[in-house]
C-alpha cells in the first residue's frame, strides 16, 4: 500500500518535471544582452525550438524583436 503512494509521488514529480522543461526559459534568461527585447538569435542560443515562422508570428508589431509580452503568448 504505502509502496504504490510512493512510487505514485515519483512518477508524479517526474511528469511535472517534464512538463517544466517543455516550456520555454525565462525571458530575463533568453536575454542575454539584457535590453529587454528578445531576437531570434537569442532564442536560438539557449536552444528554443523556434523558426522564422513562428518567431515573426509571435513579433506581433513586426519589429523584429520579441518583448516580454510577445514572448509570453509564443506557442512553441
Ligand atoms: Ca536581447
Ligand atoms: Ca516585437
Amino acid at each position: 500500500m504505502l509502496k504504490h503512494t510512493v512510487i505514485a509521488v515519483t512518477f508524479g514529480t517526474f511528469a511535472m518535471t517534464s512538463a517544466a522543461l517543455a516550456q520555454a526559459p525565462d525571458f530575463s534568461t533568453v536575454d542575454a544582452n539584457q535590453d529587454s527585447l528578445l531576437t531570434i538569435e537569442e532564442l536560438a542560443s539557449v536552444g528554443v525550438p523556434i523558426t522564422e515562422e513562428t518567431f515573426s508570428a509571435a513579433d506581433t508589431n513586426q519589429d523584429g524583436t520579441l518583448d516580454k509580452d510577445e514572448y509570453s503568448a509564443i506557442e512553441l
